[in-house]
């Protein structure tokens, strides 16, 4: 599969205007892709597994739009579901029946969910989550691990510094230092400090948040014993232990990370899959803690668009998608196949490299050490994944266009599409 044919004259157009237009050309700064270098294509249509830019470039698609397609892109039954809902109208601003469909489906799924409140993305889910902590406890820091991401909102961007744990100063300008002096950052997997930071800060730490498997610093599940090592020291520190599920929640198990892992935290936060391709996020948990929110409680947190029928009705037909018998074994073998695939190809091909898979979230890096934290992940070879990711995109096939990014497939993808990933892998890998 030679690269000549591979032409993105209309994206390169499209996205030399979109750069006069908006902020790098894009609503979100990874898709600009900054991180790896080139030009990003610009889409005009995807289905199932597969994505058609500007120029008729048909490609593999292992982003799902970052984890929402986890059914495949434009599934026939959900398109089919909105049309419905889109006759009805799109947004109610009030209670309807759809929002008690999803709910009891959230809450029957996720093993911490007692109640449950929709938002309009994960961000919203992750501010709210953290002003919840904080109203149940009365207490102000919060910890966070460094690559972890929950979310733009001022308290999160948080840079952590080394060491074994720091006061958070800001990651972005604009970001006031009294925005983060309360945001307590550790190494992901370091259980010894996050023990230190309880003992620095007795009685001050409303609870700790984190991804159960990172997919913001690429692909980094928990050591043995992590997860169920910050269970123990929340609880005996008085602390919330809050798992955010924007990205693993009906991806790593249907009941998401905390099923998987046998840990039930006391809050998590969801969005990505619940919202089927729509903007929907929601935070969830003990019904006692839950019973703080406004109007139920004191706690203020609002939308004009939370639970809106038609991100409802996506949500809602996405996860009775998932429900069907053989889903999870689908996604496992077939992503298990492509990452074992992939690393077996590039180590034979001279690369040092190291990565892994559970259920449909894979991420491999150009290194030999192993990866446990962020600081790990930084050292792999950026330069290096960059071009693989170029020459994988000029191939029909594409990746996230970051190292610190996990992939993502679905139940649309099949042996055929890892085949000739596979075998497009091996022409890269071979040349890079
Ligand atoms: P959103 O506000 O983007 O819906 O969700 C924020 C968020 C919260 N928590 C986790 C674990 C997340 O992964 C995210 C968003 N993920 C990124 C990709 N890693 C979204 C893509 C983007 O930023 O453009």
């Amino acid at each position: 599969m030679t690269t000549t044919s591979f032409k993105t004259t209309r994206s390169e157009e499209i996205f030399a205007a979109a750069q006069k237009l908006m902020p790098g050309g894009v609503s979100s700064p990874v898709r600009a892709f900054k991180s790896v270098g080139g030009q990003p294509i610009v889409f005009d249509r995807v289905k199932g597994a597969y994505i058609w830019d500007v120029d008729d470039n048909q490609y593999i698609d292992y982003v799902g739009t970052w984890g929402p397609a986890i059914c495949g892109h434009a599934h026939p039954e959900v398109i089919a579901a909105l049309h419905e809902t889109l006759e009805k109208g799109t947004s109610f601003g009030a209670p309807s029946a759809q929002e008690n469909v999803l709910a009891e489906m959230v809450i029957e799924a996720v093993p911490s969910i007692e109640m449950v409140r929709f938002v309009n993305s994960g961000t919203e889910a992750c501010m709210a989550v953290l002003r919840l902590m904080r109203a149940f406890t009365g207490r102000d820091k919060i910890i966070k691990f460094e690559g972890c991401y929950h979310g733009h909102a001022d308290m999160f961007l948080v840079k952590a510094g080394s060491g074994v744990a720091t006061l958070g100063l800001p990651d972005s300008p604009g970001v006031p230092k009294s925005a983060t002096a309360s945001t307590l950052t550790a190494p992901y997997n370091d259980l010894e400090a996050v023990k230190q930071l309880f003992a620095d800060n007795p009685d001050e730490i409303a609870g700790v948040i984190l991804e159960p498997v990172v997919g913001n610093s690429g692909f980094i599940i928990p050591d043995a014993g992590f997860l169920e090592g910050l269970r123990l020291l929340t609880q005996e520190n008085g602390a919330l232990l809050v798992f955010d599920e924007v990205m693993t929640g009906f991806r790593i198990a249907y009941g998401g990370a905390q099923e998987k892992f046998g840990v039930t935290p006391d809050l998590t936060t969801l969005g990505k899959v619940i919202g089927g391709g729509l903007p929907v996020g929601a935070y969830g948990g003990r019904k006692d803690i839950m019973s703080m929110v406004a109007p139920a409680g004191p706690m203020y947190q609002a939308g004009t668009l939370s639970g809106n029928p038609l991100a409802m009705t996506a949500g809602i037909k996405t996860l009775e998608l998932l429900q069907k018998p053989g889903t999870y074994e689908h996604l496992d073998r077939i992503t298990k196949k492509l990452i074992e695939g992939l690393l077996q190809i590039a180590t034979q091909t001279g690369h040092a490299v190291t990565g892994g898979s559970l259920s449909a979230m894979f991420g491999m890096f150009f290194t030999g050490e192993e990866v446990h934290n962020y600081d790990d992940a930084k050292k792999s070879d950026l330069a290096k994944f960059g071009r693989f990711h170029r020459g994988m995109l000029e191939r029909g096939v594409y990746l996230a266009p970051s190292q610190f990014e996990a992939g993502f497939t679905s139940l649309a993808h099949t042996d055929e599409d890892i085949d000739r990933t596979l075998a497009v892998a091996k022409e890269v890998l071979s040349g890079l």
